[in-house]
């Protein structure tokens, strides 16, 4: 595999129909508002902004799903991502997809899939693990978009018609993960996927962590798909699954600028940032000088930190 370093395709996913509550559609607006750009541009990486797909525009009236809900829409906007990703991945460039519910992320990796094949590596940063398939607990699809990658999900649904390509669970590690169902469990269990969850973390210490997950995932391509509710509440209060617990805001910087230090991150997938659920909407402003290269921010706090994880990820030392 090819990649050309610096050089950053994005698009946002305003999407929030792969669950119940408003807001998570807001977040590549509020994130673009905030200063995301001249944060990447500050940083040094030459910018392909494919603009934001808006998921309000694949609306399918009187379709009652069968499956999980909004099962067809989400199927069309999950093919429109998948396209971005795989045009952008084809150009050799960081592929950045700014969500949106955690849903969106089927899309973006098969896009990647289409293009590194059985090459491309998966760190799944998140306090659940969003593997049920069936009908999941609650017919969301946020829970459910690696079983549709891992192929657990049979049937065939509608709008989905593109998805073809499948992840192997030996290529994906979960980090922070420790709100898990059943049958979650179950398929981590039996496919023996590695994970690194909150007691693993205490125990190996993130630096171990991430220094036997770059062992594991050495000389190829790395995606990793963020999920914000990774993060401790007291961190990342907007979003719509807080998890007590999760990981701190240093260690979640620690670990994207690891992995981005590895020269083999090649895709992200920011998701799950809701500015309709944050705490307060008082707003952080700051501005980092010459040093960290990031310029400008401002928005409230999940959304400032989520211009700040992305910067991280992109190489801020
Ligand atoms: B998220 C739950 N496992 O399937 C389900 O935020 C929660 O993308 C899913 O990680 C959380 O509904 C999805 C209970
Ligand atoms: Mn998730
Ligand atoms: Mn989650
Ligand atoms: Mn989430």
């Amino acid at each position: 595999w090819k990649f050309v370093r610096n050089a950053v395709g994005l698009f946002g996913s305003a999407v929030h129909e792969g669950q119940t509550k408003i807001g998570t559609e807001l977040a590549p607006r509020a994130l673009r508002e905030g200063g995301l750009i001249s944060a990447l541009y500050n940083l040094g990486w030459e910018i392909n902004d494919m603009g934001d797909i808006q998921g309000k525009n694949y609306k399918i009236h009187n379709y009652k799903s069968q499956q999980f809900r909004n099962s067809q829409q989400i199927g069309i906007i999950n093919g429109e991502i998948n396209k971005r990703s795989f045009e952008i991945a084809k150009q050799n460039k960081f592929m950045l997809n700014i969500g949106g519910d955690h849903g969106v992320a089927s899309g973006s990796i098969h896009g990647l899939l289409q293009h590194y094949g059985d090459e491309l590596r998966v760190v799944w940063v998140d306090a659940h693990a969003d593997c049920n398939y069936e009908l999941g607990p609650n017919r969301n699809y946020h829970g459910m978009p690696l079983a549709h990658l891992f192929g657990s999900i049979n049937e065939s649904i509608k709008g989905f018609e593109w998805l073809k390509h499948r992840l192997d669970p030996k290529n994906i590690i979960y980090i922070a993960i420790r709100d898990i169902d059943p049958m979650e469990r179950e398929f981590i269990r039996d496919q023996k996927i590695v994970y690194y969850g909150m007691d693993e973390i205490i125990e190996l210490g993130i630096g171990q962590v991430m220094n036997r997950i770059l062992k594991q995932f050495e000389g190829k391509p790395i995606h990793v798909s963020f999920d914000v509710d990774s993060i401790d509440p007291e961190y990342a209060h907007g979003t719509g699954t807080l998890v007590d617990g999760g990981i701190t805001y240093r260690e979640a910087h620690y670990l994207l600028r690891k992995l981005a230090s590895s020269k083999q991150l090649v895709g992200m997938d920011l998701v799950d940032i809701n500015p309709k659920l944050e705490k307060s909407s008082e707003f952080r402003e700051e501005f980092f000088g010459d040093f960290q290269q990031i310029g400008r921010i401002q928005g409230t706090q999940t959304v400032a930190l989520g211009i700040e994880l992305i910067a991280s990820a992109l190489g801020r030392t």
